[in-house]
């Protein structure tokens, strides 16, 4: 079954919410729509909007986002083979390979660990606008893995850290033209530093209820401020290696190739997406009496952020103002810009970010050296009518 919003229910939508009570803008925190206030239509957007084009897949509508936290049932959602069943009573996740005890671990052994909660939004690598829909933001809680990696024990010479989901597919596998067919289990890895660090976590709740088989029952990997696919869910197994990893889901599906000057000379890179690369989009822009109001979404590494702006057409950039609510490192985060006088006719609204090391959103112009789709944080502008 598949879900569609129209643009006319989003503004039905709007209209329901109406009962706030808020005199203008909504506040930080709450940016839902107040009395009186409308959405403005993009005119980039497609029609109709299919929220779950199968039962395993959900995209986000970003004009409804309100809260800091997705809900549950509204996190984006996607996967390569499907839900997975797996019990919770006698699951097991099982630590092996170069560990000095391996363990099989239930969700009370889990559980019984010091807990830890984290609040971490994330996209998917091949999220792009204009709708951005692949990206959500939650509150996690888990054990981190360096306490069930410490008590497994893990000898000098690893080096791989491999997680596998309990989720499986046949793969072709492409050896010099000639294919052969395996079964394969989802798998991306880690390397040490990563691995050991007290960054990752294995996350059993969402916002305070056990994962839903959408978000990866019963446990999850959830790695700070990285793009969607290391989150490997419905996590099995932990193998400790000293050989690199080569899955297809780690070296070949997920990764970027990209040209990069060095020393003076263009070399083609190819890597493994890892971090998230720095974005903002536009989510919405709302219509108060004659005031209008910009709101879009940061999506980031963790880096704090130094500056987010917004352009009308070709004009000077302005300062946005970030949303305290959405202040925790590795959180999502909110921006709004009052957009002053819009005077009536087709615009273009657009938005940048810069963090704290000094990179700044690259324009499309300057992300035409990637040349493959993975990793689009290009600078996205939007087109909308002011009537
Ligand atoms: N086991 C398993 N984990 C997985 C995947 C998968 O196919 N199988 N897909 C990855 C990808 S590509 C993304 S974007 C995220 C999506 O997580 P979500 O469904 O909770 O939003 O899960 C990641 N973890
Ligand atoms: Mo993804």
């Amino acid at each position: 079954m598949s879900k569609q919003t129209t643009r006319r229910e989003v503004l039905k939508g709007g209209a329901a919410m109406a009962g706030l009570g808020a005199l203008g803008f909504p506040q930080w925190g709450l940016p839902a729509l107040a009395q009186g206030e409308t959405l403005v239509e993009f005119t980039d957007l497609p029609d109709e909007i299919v929220l779950e084009r199968t039962p395993d897949r959900r995209i986000i509508e970003v004009r409804d986002i309100d809260g800091p936290i997705t809900p549950a049932n509204k996190w984006f959602t996607t996967q390569h083979y499907g839900h997975p069943a797996v019990d919770r009573a006698t699951y097991r996740l099982r630590v092996s390979g170069m560990v000095d005890s391996p363990l099989e671990l239930s969700l009370a052994d889990l559980r019984a660990m010091p807990s830890r909660e984290l609040v971490f939004g994330f996209e998917c690598s091949g999220n792009r606008g204009p709708q951005n829909g692949l990206s959500s933001n939650g509150r996690w809680n888990g054990v981190s893995l360096r306490t069930v990696l410490d008590r497994a024990g893990i000898q000098d010479a690893a080096s791989e850290f491999v997680f596998f989901g309990a989720d499986r597919g046949e793969e072709e596998v492409n050896f010099r033209g000639r294919m052969t067919t395996v079964e394969q289990q989802y798998g991306r890895s880690l390397r040490r530093h990563v691995a050991l660090s007290d960054e990752p976590m294995l996350a059993y709740a969402l916002n305070g209820d056990p994962l839903t088989v959408h978000q990866g029952s019963p446990l999850r990997l959830l790695v700070p401020g990285w793009y969607g696919a290391p989150n490997v869910k419905f996590l099995s197994e932990i193998h400790v290696q000293e050989d690199q990893y080569l899955g297809k889901f780690q070296t070949h599906w997920y990764r970027t190739l990209k040209g990069e000057r060095i020393n003076g000379e263009m070399k083609w890179v190819e890597t493994a997406i890892s971090k998230m690369r720095l974005k903002s989009y536009i989510a919405r822009v709302t219509k108060l009496g004659n005031q209008h109001k910009v709101f879009g979404v940061i999506m980031h590494d963790g880096t704090p952020i130094q500056s987010v702006e917004v352009r009308i057409d070709d004009g000077p950039w302005q300062a946005a103002t970030l949303d305290p609510s959405t202040s925790e490192k590795y959180s999502w985060k909110f921006f709004s810009y009052d957009w002053m006088g819009a005077t009536p006719g087709e615009h273009t609204v657009t938005s940048r970010a810069t963090d704290t090391s000094g990179y700044v959103q690259p324009t499309s112009e300057e992300l035409e050296v990637k040349k493959t789709f993975l990793e689009q944080n290009n600078q996205h502008p939007r087109t909308l009518i002011i009537t």
